[in-house]
């Protein structure tokens, strides 16, 4: 015990760092499967590497799914191409809308600890009444680290995992209506499992409903 003791008290004892929360390789893919709806699912592939915008270290996703539903940024294809990097500390998903702009959302704390917080805010000014006078959307996107605990999904049993809480502030002014409007919406929880990903989303109000880890393959 004293030799062990000594042995991992010494200076090449160096602690390695946390894996990411999510691993980023070409050919990672996670698959999940929706509750109690057992007949949706979504896939995200990791099928390139490829930039994004001034991120050269970026990942292009493949996401295909079950239902043509409400996705990120209220965008409703079958399969779509999304991008997956880390900017700075935060795990970050990339998105084009065409014909050019590029949107990014921070998704999750790349060295999380319980208390984190962030958000991602995108404006938009455009004459949304057609009056003749510009006005303003700001949509802002809210996560926070609130816990950490062992999840079991079908694809396993994820100890210490990460549970984040999300929501959105809507604000806009509209020239026609002349004062501001804000809006709150809770987004839900997701659950991520350092060096696999997220391995759960669940909805508001009381997470009995979401998608769940199936079955994945990461390097
Ligand atoms: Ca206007």
């Amino acid at each position: 015990m004293a030799v062990f003791l000594a042995l991992s008290c010494g200076k090449d004892e160096e602690e390695a760092p946390p894996p990411d929360p999510m691993p980023l390789a070409v050919g990672n893919w996670w698959l999940f499967q929706g509750f109690p709806d057992t007949t949706e699912w979504f896939k995200d592939s990791i099928v390139a590497k490829e930039a994004f915008g001034p991120h050269p270290e970026a990942y292009k996703v493949v996401e295909t799914r079950s239902y043509k539903g409400l996705n990120l940024l209220n965008r409703f294809p079958y399969t779509d191409t999304l991008w997956f990097f880390y900017d700075g500390d935060y795990f970050t998903v990339g998105v084009l809308i065409p014909p050019t702009e590029t949107l990014k959302l921070k998704y999750f704390k790349k060295d999380p600890a319980v208390g984190d917080s962030w958000f991602t805010r995108l404006i938009t000014t455009e004459d949304f009444d057609y009056d003749g006078t510009v006005d303003t959307a700001i949509w802002r996107f809210n996560g926070q680290v609130i816990g950490q605990q062992d999840v079991t999904v079908p694809a396993g049993t994820f100890t210490g995992a990460y549970k984040s809480f999300h929501t959105t502030i809507d604000s806009s002014w509209i020239s026609s209506v002349g004062s501001w409007e804000v809006s709150q919406d809770t987004i839900g929880w997701m659950y991520v499992a350092l060096g696999t990903g997220f391995v759960k989303f669940t909805d508001p109000p009381d997470e009995s409903e979401g998608s769940q880890l199936k079955a994945y393959e990461v390097k």
